[in-house]
C-alpha cells in the first residue's frame, strides 16, 4: 500500500507553492484558480537533521534522505461535492491520500485573489470541510441502502442501525471522530471497524499549514493564534514563498546562513514534512558508511528481518543479525569506536522491533 500525503485547500492559498518546494517539482505556480488541473504528484524528502549529523561523521560519497508521496490536489471550491469546478476529480484525489496537510491562506495580497474576495482562514477551512462532510454523507447513504437489504440477518441489522446513528449524527453536522466517544459501549468494537471499512474523507488524519508573509502582519498573527487554538498541536505556520526561494539557494551553508538572519533553525518544510511522516505512521532507521548514508522508511511496529527487506530483498531472505545502535547514543559517543568499547552496539535477532532512529548494519547469507 502507497502511503500518500494530498496538500488541499481552496484556489490560490499556496498549495502548489507548497507543493513545489517540497518536492522541488515543476508543478504549476499562478496566480488564478484551477491552474492545477491534474494532481500533481511527487515525492518529498523529509529533512531529517539526523542525517545531516550522520553525514558529519561518515562523510559519504552519497547521502540519501527518506522520503513520502506527496499530491498537490487542485483547489476545492463550495460546491465540489455537487461537481463545481472540478469537484468529484478533487475529493477522489483526496480519497486516494493517507494524510492531509490543509493548507490555509493568511497571507493578505491586492494582487492574487481569493475566490472568497477576503482572508478568512477559519471560514477557509469550514468551506473545505462542508464540502468533504457532504461528499462523506452521500457515500454513507449509499452504504446505508445496500445494507438495508441485508439486515434480515441479525448482524448486518446491528451494522444497519450503526450506521443510521452515524447518519444521524454527521447529519447535526457533528465530526465523524467524535461519534464513538459517546456511543454505546457494547458496540464499540463493531462501529470502530464499520466506520474504518467507510474509509470516510473526513476521518482521515490531517495537520493544517497557515501560509504567512515573510514578515506577518498582526492580523496574520492573529488569525494563527485562532487556528492554533482550533487545532492544538496539529499547526505549522509558514511562508510559502519564503520556502519556495530557499530551495533555490544550493549550497546548503548559504541556505542555513539565510535562514540564521531570519532568526530560523531550520526551514517551515522541514518541520512539515517531519510531522507528515509521523502522520503517516512512518519512522527512519539509517544505514551509515563511507560510501552512503541514507534513511530508510519504515511502518512503525516492523521487525529486523522486515526492515532488512526495505532495504533488499536478499537481506530479509538470507537475514543473520542485526548490528544495532540508536542515533541518540551516536550522538552523545560521536563515534561508532567509542560505541563499540561502551558496549553500546547491539546484535539483534530477526525478531528485533526497529526503533526511529536505529543505525543498523544487518548481516546476511547468500
Ligand atoms: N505573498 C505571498 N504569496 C504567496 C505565498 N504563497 C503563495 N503565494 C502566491 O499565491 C499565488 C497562488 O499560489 P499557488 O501556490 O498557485 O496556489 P494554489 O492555487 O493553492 O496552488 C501565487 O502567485 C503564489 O506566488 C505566500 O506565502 N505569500
Ligand atoms: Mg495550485
Amino acid at each position: 500500500m502507497v502511503l500518500r500525503a494530498g496538500l488541499v485547500g481552496l484556489p490560490n492559498v499556496g498549495k502548489s507553492t507548497i507543493f513545489n518546494a517540497l518536492v522541488s517539482g515543476t508543478a504549476e505556480v499562478g496566480n488564478f484558480p484551477f491552474c492545477t488541473i491534474d494532481a500533481n504528484l511527487g515525492r518529498a524528502a523529509i529533512r531529517d537533521p539526523r542525517i545531516e549529523k550522520l553525514v558529519l561523521t561518515y562523510n559519504p560519497e552519497r547521502t540519501v534522505y527518506s522520503s513520502f508521496e506527496l499530491t498537490d490536489i487542485a483547489g476545492l471550491v463550495q460546491g465540489a461535492s455537487k461537481g463545481e469546478g472540478l469537484g468529484n476529480k478533487f475529493l477522489a484525489n483526496i480519497q486516494e491520500c493517507t494524510f492531509l496537510i490543509h493548507v490555509l491562506r493568511c497571507f493578505e495580497s491586492s494582487d492574487i485573489q481569493h475566490v472568497c474576495d477576503s482572508i478568512d482562514p477559519l471560514r477557509d477551512f469550514s468551506i473545505i470541510q462542508d464540502e468533504l462532510t457532504i461528499s462523506d454523507l452521500e457515500k454513507l447513504e449509499r452504504r446505508i441502502e445496500k445494507q438495508k437489504k441485508r439486515r434480515g440477518d441479525a448482524s448486518e441489522r446491528v451494522a444497519y442501525e450503526i450506521l443510521i446513528d452515524l447518519h444521524k449524527h454527521m447529519e447535526l453536522g457533528r465530526q465523524a471522530s467524535k461519534f464513538l466517544e459517546t456511543y454505546d459501549p457494547s458496540l464499540l468494537k463493531e462501529a470502530e471497524e464499520l466506520i474504518a471499512s467507510l474509509s470516510l474523507l473526513t476521518m482521515k488524519q490531517s495537520i493544517v499549514v497557515c501560509n504567512v508573509t515573510e514578515d506577518p502582519t498582526e492580523t496574520e498573527k492573529r488569525w494563527c493564534a485562532e487556528i492554533e487554538n482550533r487545532f492544538p498541536s496539529r499547526v505549522e505556520t509558514i511562508c510559502g514563498s519564503l520556502e519556495a526561494d530557499l530551495i533555490h539557494i544550493e549550497s546548503s551553508e548559504e541556505r542555513f546562513e539565510y535562514l540564521k538572519e531570519l532568526g530560523l533553525s531550520e526551514t517551515g518544510l522541514a518541520r512539515v514534512s517531519r510531522r507528515v511522516f509521523e502522520g503517516l505512521g512512518l519512522g527512519s532507521f539509517f544505514t551509515a558508511g563511507p560510501t552512503e548514508v541514507r534513511a530508510w522508511a519504515f511502518r512503525k511496529g516492523i521487525t529486523a528481518d522486515r526492515a532488512a527487506g526495505i532495504i533488499h530483498t536478499d537481506f530479509q531472505k538470507g537475514f543473520v543479525k542485526a548490528e544495532v545502535f540508536s542515533f541518540e547514543d551516536f550522538e552523545t559517543y560521536s563515534s561508532e569506536k567509542e560505541l563499540k568499547r561502551l558496549g553500546k552496539i547491539r546484535q539483534e535477532g530477526r525478531q528485533y522491533v526497529v526503533k526511529d532512529g536505529d543505525v543498523m548494519y544487518f548481516k546476511w547469507n547468500r
